[in-house]
């Protein structure tokens, strides 16, 4: 039996932040980590997973804190393996939590092996080795990889480990069909935390999620987005996913669920057959679900279905109101479809979000118009304004990279790209028009529609989440407090009471 830890670093978002009102944030739990952690406690292995970000949100945003939590765990726990999983915006919180680890085992003479594994380290596998303190990278997924590593091989010979001196980096095995892997089992982290009841899903009311995957990959291969460097499209059958659902409303008591594929909606069939199997099991009057979606992949008759399924939130990434900026990035979606999708929720009234990216390379002032006039006409009950950033692991990072624009010798880099926000401006505009204009959008947003008749026929509380029921404080929020209580959270969504029949 090989002990295996692995831990997620913190948010430094989090850094110094005494006080948290978990009912008013949207927080996912380590979901890759205890899908791995969880099948290598089905092969036998004894695992801990250590979830800094918790941590730190429990410690006050004390990092000092958290790294001590850390030294501790590895003091009782006597890892033989240390495995961290990460995105790019991590590489700092990493670095410093790799040495404190690597400190904490020196100080017992322990000599665990360090793997780093998620997106981060299968984009860029030799630099997390050498500058973040790693003797090996995984690239790809990693759910057979890391049994076989606890089993006992060595490192080098399991398909997807790269070593400091590995030229030809192979990628992990990918477990085929999806339905071999245990439910995620989400006792192995402090699950309440995450399943905390919130009105940061649906501002009108709490609810208590817990997250869940359909399947891997997509079909598609927009510009952006580094969905695809991971993972090849697959999915879980309908029967694992309901049966799923049920499993966790059971042992954890979670009464929602939400799917944080980037869209649910590569495989219609499989949400036709969920939606019809739950229906039959009665699992929607247990458990109602959220997920993302892309505007081309509804109908009015599969919108109608999933809400009778509990389907009560959908979020979409529209970008832009611009046909020549969705060719740009490679959305393959029409402009109308956008407009459709909108409009057909407004007629449902089905709740949604509405995510604009702004700024994308070649974008031009009258594009960022369409975007103004998307919204202005559609009013979606819930609104997030996006920057532009090039993310690593996308097709628009390896281009950008070639070209020199992006600079991987500065470790600063991995702050400015590797998170939505507002740093380098990268479209065809005047930077300080462009400033200018996001202010704009956001102020629009976050303001101007939150605070419109058509904000509150859907009977949601507007100013929205951040400022949801507050019986205590019923002072009227400025603007600026308004655009920045926007920023800060994740996404939320709105909930009437019955889905609007069509005319
Ligand atoms: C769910 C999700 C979230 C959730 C939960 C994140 C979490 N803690 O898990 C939330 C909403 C919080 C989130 C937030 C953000 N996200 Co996000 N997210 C995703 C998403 C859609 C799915 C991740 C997932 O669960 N995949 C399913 C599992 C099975 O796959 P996996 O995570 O890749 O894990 C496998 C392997 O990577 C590997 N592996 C993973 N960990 C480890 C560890 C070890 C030791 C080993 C050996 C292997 C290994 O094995 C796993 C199983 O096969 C991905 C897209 C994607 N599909 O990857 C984006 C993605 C990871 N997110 C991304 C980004 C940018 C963000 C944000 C920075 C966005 C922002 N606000 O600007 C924030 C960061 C928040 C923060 N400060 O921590 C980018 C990352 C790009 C990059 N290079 O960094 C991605 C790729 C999406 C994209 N737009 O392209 N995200
Ligand atoms: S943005 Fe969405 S649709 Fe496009 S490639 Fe990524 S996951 Fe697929």
């Amino acid at each position: 039996m090989t002990k295996v830890m692995l831990v997620q670093p913190w948010n430094y978002h989090d850094e110094g932040v005494r006080e948290h009102d978990l009912s008013r944030q949207w927080r996912n739990g380590p979901y890759s980590l205890l899908l791995l952690g969880t099948q290598l406690r089905q092969h036998g292995h004894d695992v801990r997973i250590v979830d800094m970000i918790r941590d730190l949100v429990v410690l006050k945003g004390d990092v000092d804190g958290c790294l001590h939590t850390l030294r501790q765990q590895i003091h009782e726990f006597k890892p033989d393996i240390i495995g961290f999983g990460f995105f790019s915006i991590h590489y700092f919180e990493v670095k410093k939590a790799v040495a404190a680890a690597r400190a904490a085992c020196a100080e017992i003479g322990l000599k665990p092996i360090f793997i780093a594994g998620g997106i981060h380290a299968s984009t860029e596998p030799q630099k997390t080795i050498s500058e973040l303190g790693f003797d090996f990278s995984f690239k790809g997924e990693a759910d057979l990889g890391i049994v076989e590593l606890a089993d006992g091989a060595a490192p080098i010979t399991v398909r997807g480990v790269v070593g400091k001196t590995s030229l030809m980096p192979s990628v992990g095995d990918e477990v085929k069909p999806l339905d071999d892997l245990p439910f995620p089992d989400w006792s192995l982290c402090d699950y309440k935390f995450y399943a905390h009841p919130t009105y940061a899903r649906m501002s009108i009311r709490k609810t208590s999620s817990l997250d869940m995957i359909m399947g891997r990959g997509c079909v598609y291969k927009c510009a952006f987005c580094a969905y695809n460097a991971l993972s090849a499209v697959r999915f879980y059958t309908a029967e694992y996913l309901v049966e799923q659902m049920e499993y966790m409303h059971k042992a954890f008591g979670n009464t929602a669920v939400y799917f944080t594929d980037s869209t649910i909606g590569n495989n219609r069939k499989l949400i036709r057959a969920m939606c019809e199997l739950m229906l039959q099991r009665g699992t929607q009057n247990r458990v109602e679900w959220y997920a993302n979606i892309r505007p081309n992949q509804v109908s009015e008759d599969s919108l109608k279905l999933m809400w009778a399924a509990g389907c009560r939130y959908l979020f979409y990434g529209f970008e832009s109101g611009s046909q020549r900026v969705l060719d740009l990035m490679v959305k393959k979606c029409p402009v109308e479809a956008n407009y459709e999708a909108a409009e057909l929720h407004n007629k449902l009234q089905f709740p949604y979000h509405a995510s604009m990216l702004l700024g994308y390379p070649g974008e031009r002032e009258e594009d960022i118009e369409a975007s103004f006039e998307f919204l202005r006409r559609t009013q979606p009950p819930s609104i997030g304004v996006n920057w532009y950033v090039p993310l690593p692991g996308s097709p628009d990072y390896d281009k950008l990279r070639s070209e020199g624009v992006i600079n991987t010798e500065d470790p600063e880099e991995w702050r400015r790209i590797g998170e939505v926000n507002n740093c380098r401006v990268y479209a065809d505009v005047p930077e300080e028009k462009f400033r200018q204009l996001f202010k704009q959008m956001e102020r629009l947003a976050y303001v101007e529609i939150a605070r419109s008749p058509s904000r509150a026929a859907w009977g949601c509380i507007s100013p929205p989440q951040s400022e949801a029921p507050q019986p205590e404080a019923q002072v009227e929020p400025s603007t600026e407090a308004l655009v920045e209580a926007a920023r800060s959270r994740a996404t939320y969504g709105t909930t009437p009471i019955e889905l609007k029949q069509s005319a």
